[in-house]
C-alpha cells in the first residue's frame, strides 16, 4: 500500500510567507496531480503556538489559528485523508510528521497498510528531510519525490546536503514522471 505525504504546503512557506521558500508555490500542481495515483494522501501542517520556543531560532511562522498556517489555497485539500499537526507545544520543533501530536503517524501507517510513502512539499532541507529519513529508519520504503520538494537553502549547499543525508538513510529519489508513468 502506498501513501503520498505532502509536507508543509502552507502560506507561511509559499512566497508572501512570514518564512517563504522561493517558489514554495510551484510545486503544488505536481502535487495535486500526484493525488490522482494514490489512494491515500496524507498533509501535515506547521502548528505552532503564538510564544513558541522554536521562535528563537526562527521568525514567527505557522502560528495556530493565524492565515500563514492555512494551507496554500491552490493546494487540492480535498483529497487529504488526514492531517498531521506538529510543533504544537512551546518546547516543540516538529520538523517531522512523526511528531505530529494529533495522531501517532507510525500507527496510523501500520493501521492503513502503508509499507511505501512518496514524500513531497516543504522544504526540503528541513521538514521533508526529518519526515523522510524518520519514515526510512522506521522500515517504511520511502521516496523523495525530487520535482514535488522545495527547499530554503539558507546555506549554500544545504539542500544537495539535505538530499545526500536522505539518501544515506535509505530514502530514494524519484520523479513525479516516473509515478505517473509506473502507477
Ligand atoms: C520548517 C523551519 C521551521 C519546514 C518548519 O516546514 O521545513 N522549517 N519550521
Ligand atoms: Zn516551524
Amino acid at each position: 500500500m502506498k501513501a503520498l505525504l505532502v509536507v508543509d504546503v502552507q502560506n507561511d512557506f509559499c512566497p508572501g510567507g512570514a518564512l517563504a521558500v522561493a517558489d514554495g508555490d510551484k510545486i503544488i500542481p505536481v502535487v495535486n496531480r500526484l493525488m490522482d495515483k494514490f489512494s491515500l494522501v496524507i498533509a501535515s501542517r506547521d502548528d505552532h503556538p503564538g510564544d513558541s520556543r522554536h521562535f528563537e531560532i526562527w521568525p514567527a511562522h505557522c502560528v495556530h489559528g493565524t492565515k500563514g498556517a492555512d494551507y496554500h489555497s491552490d493546494l487540492n485539500t480535498a483529497r487529504i485523508g488526514q492531517e498531521l499537526l506538529k510543533g504544537t507545544g512551546r518546547g516543540d520543533d516538529g520538523y517531522s510528521a512523526f511528531e505530529a501530536t494529533n495522531i501517532d503517524l507510525e500507527e496510523y501507517l501500520k493501521d492503513h497498510g502503508v509499507d511505501e510513502l512518496y514524500v513531497t512539499g516543504l522544504a526540503t532541507d528541513y521538514c521533508v528531510k526529518a519526515s523522510a529519513i524518520d519514515a526510512a529508519t522506521k522500515g517504511i520504503k520511502t521516496f523523495l519525490v525530487e520535482d514535488a520538494v522545495k527547499g530554503v537553502e539558507a546555506g549554500q549547499g544545504d539542500i544537495k546536503r539535505a538530499i545526500q543525508e536522505m539518501k544515506n538513510s535509505g530514502v530514494r529519489l524519484i520523479s513525479s514522471y516516473e509515478i505517473r508513468k509506473i502507477s
